[in-house]
């Protein structure tokens, strides 16, 4: 069982909110803890902010990158967020798995340029997640 920070865009877009909640579900039922299922929620609501609310999920969010053992993202939708969390968890040791569909988008040179990251470009559905099996297979 590992401790998943799972990441997603939330107001960068959320044409792909289904999709992560697949992949949440999916690590869940191999058994693992996915510290962030919100980001797959379908109804989160986008237009609640503020600087207090802003401020909470930072300190949250960030606190859950430092006790999660390893970062899955989910990066075809582009999101500033996302990108923060990538270099945070950097920062902090936690091995970044990313996924992101090549037939629609073109991930940004500060990831595929990075060998920090570990970079996994799918085309269809089956091979995200024949490859997020294996890549969780092979940490039991
Ligand atoms: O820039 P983005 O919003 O696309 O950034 C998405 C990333 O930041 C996700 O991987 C989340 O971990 C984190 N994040 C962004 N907004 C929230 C949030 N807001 N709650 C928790 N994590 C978040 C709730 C809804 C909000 C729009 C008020």
């Amino acid at each position: 069982m590992k401790k998943i920070y799972f990441a997603g865009s939330i107001r960068g877009g959320r044409a792909d909110a289904a999709l992560y909640a697949r992949m949440i579900d999916f690590m869940k039922e191999k058994g693992h803890v996915v510290l962030t299922e919100h980001v797959g929620h379908p109804e989160l609501n986008l237009l609640e902010q503020g600087k207090d609310k802003d401020g909470a999920i930072y300190t949250q969010d960030t606190g859950w990158l430092r006790e999660s053992e390893l970062l899955i993202g989910e990066c075809t939708n582009p999101s500033l967020g996302v990108g923060y969390e990538l270099a945070y968890a950097e920062r902090f040791g936690k091995p970044c798995y990313l996924f992101y569909d090549r037939t629609r988008t073109q991930l940004s040179a500060m990831l595929t340029g990075d060998p920090y990251f570990h970079i996994f470009p799918y085309e269809t559905e089956a091979e995200l997640f024949d490859a997020l099996g294996r890549l969780l297979k092979g940490m039991e």
